[in-house]
């Protein structure tokens, strides 16, 4: 579904200012090529070959690549309707997908000729990589769910293509409302067609706790209580199952899942269910508000270690991937020495369970090395030491603020960032002292105040997260090449039934 910033207007009768980026029809959308790809790749040489796909095509899956193989084939034969057996013979009229050749971990070579093509990539992921860049290739009528009659073409050349850098981060708050299983699924769904290979999940917050720890039950049975979360519309919580299904589903995917429990502050909803974890020990009452740095753990406590240590290691043991982030933002109510004595103790544990923490900037006072920071907010100070970072600038990545003041949904504390703000932005040179090589990546955090439905998270989401996906893959970055790749996905969400906004700034086609 495609909402018009037209609409929204219409809606609440108000004028439509056009703003100079606004001015004309813009550049034309255009046609499916290797370089239409979305993000752009690092290198593509086009051929004038066409590799016609039909009812005979068949998929050759060679050792450790038969996951790979299932995807692409589970994309291609709703609109298709062709069978696309996977086989291990290699033939002509073939889709070749292999453990190879290119040595960087995540990068891919996908070659098309009239005959076969050719993907190869030294990892799995290297190969989802391939896999997601080989569906761009076909219109987009092979996002529709029905078979439609048409031809099947895939323009012929040669791509080798690899990430700039190697996080490439989407977050998403169960908190504030509580997204069900289903809805995270669709949404690394669609993140992993852009290549974004992490999901940073905020499990708790003062409003509420969505994932269930043996050993502290009342968390969720409390936390993840119907009538918790803001307005208290959005309670629910995920079990150990639910999240281990969400992490394998992620996996095939590429996506790493990240587990987010945030600590020392935004833990009202904690304190609620085990008032042991106050320093006067009386519970305070529910919150539902969206107001921010109240609650604290209390730092002189020893319960408050034992409760963090059983959590870091309930959560480690389910998480299959390597980071495990614990917050640390915005702990106002927590005196500066408490803080530190808090992440003192509490970052090592995050080791001994064998995790790498990260947490957000204001972690980095604690000068725990080995913590990679996660960056969103120029008013909070950051110390030039800091080791690695992740970057969320709030007025560039925050996919929670509104596109402009008139489209629904999100806040505006940062700001209103249109698609072209969210791309005009160097990962590289953002943060004057930290040089490219601290920077691990990039990450596009949705805060969930204002959201209720999957629908809502795709519209603030999609397209701006593409653009923070361009700039964590691709070697450079072009504004006016980005938009007119931008317009030809449109039709592709649409088919998909993606509500994704529509801004005026893009040439849809
Ligand atoms: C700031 S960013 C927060 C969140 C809010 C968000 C709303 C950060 C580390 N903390 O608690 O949900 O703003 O945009």
């Amino acid at each position: 579904m495609r909402v018009t910033h037209l609409a929204v207007a219409a809606f609440l009768a108000l004028p439509l200012a056009a703003t100079a980026a606004d001015a004309g029809p813009g550049p034309e959308p255009l046609p499916i090529s290797l370089t239409s790809v979305l993000p752009a790749v690092a290198s593509a040489t086009p051929t004038s070959a066409r590799f016609r796909l039909n009812e005979a095509t068949t998929i050759a899956a060679g050792a450790g690549a038969l996951p790979v193989a299932d995807l692409l084939a589970a994309a291609w034969r709703p609109a298709t309707g062709f069978p696309l057996p996977i086989s291990t013979t290699t033939d002509t009229n073939t889709i070749r997908i292999g453990l190879g050749e290119p040595v960087d971990s995540e990068a891919y070579r996908l070659e098309i000729t009239e005959e076969v093509i050719d993907l190869r990539a030294s990892t799995t992921a290297g190969l989802v990589n391939g896999v997601q860049t080989l569906r761009q290739l076909l219109p987009p009528e092979i996002e529709s769910s029905t078979v439609q009659n048409r031809q099947w073409t895939v323009p012929g050349g040669l791509i080798e293509d690899r990430p700039r850098f190697a996080y490439r981060g989407a977050m998403l708050d169960l908190a504030r409302h509580f997204h069900t299983p289903d809805e995270v699924k669709r949404y690394i769904d669609q993140i992993s067609r852009f290549k974004i290979n992490h999901l940073h999940l905020h499990l708790s917050d003062d409003q509420g706790w969505r994932i269930r720890i043996d050993g502290w039950p009342r968390l969720t049975e409390v936390g993840g209580a119907e009538g918790t979360g803001v307005r208290g519309i959005g309670g629910g919580y995920l079990t150990e199952a639910d999240y281990r299904d969400i992490t394998a589903f992620a996996a095939e995917r590429n996506v790493t899942i990240v587990p987010e429990i945030d600590m020392p502050g935004h833990v009202n909803a904690a304190q609620v269910a085990y008032p042991e974890l106050t320093c006067d020990g009386v519970a305070p009452r529910p919150r539902i508000d969206i107001r921010v740095g109240y609650s604290s753990l209390c730092a002189g406590k020893e319960v408050t270690y034992r409760f963090a240590e059983d959590v870091i290691r309930e959560l480690a043991a389910m998480t299959p991937g390597p980071y495990l982030h614990i917050g640390g933002d915005e702990a106002h109510s927590t005196p500066h020495a408490d803080y530190l004595t808090f992440q003192k103790r509490v970052l090592p544990l995050v080791r001994k369970y064998g995790k790498i923490p990260i947490g957000w900037q204001e972690i980095a006072a604690a000068g725990e090395p080995g913590t990679v920071v996660q960056y969103w907010n120029r008013e909070v100070d950051l110390p030039e030491h800091a080791g690695r970072f992740i970057l969320s600038p709030a007025d560039k990545t925050y996919l929670d603020m509104q596109y402009d003041l008139l489209t629904p949904g999100g806040l505006h504390w940062a700001g209103t960032t249109e698609v072209d703000d969210a791309y005009s932005w160097d990962p590289g040179r953002l943060l004057p002292h930290v040089p490219e090589e601290r920077v691990l990546g990039v990450e596009a955090p949705l805060w969930s105040e204002t959201l209720r439905d999957l629908g809502d998270i795709e519209f603030l989401a999609f397209p701006r997260l593409v653009a923070i996906a361009e700039l964590g893959w691709s070697p450079r970055s072009d504004w006016d090449s980005f938009r007119r790749r931008l317009g030809t996905y449109g039709p592709r969400w649409t088919r998909q039934g993606v509500r994704y906004y529509s801004s005026p700034r893009i040439p849809w086609s």
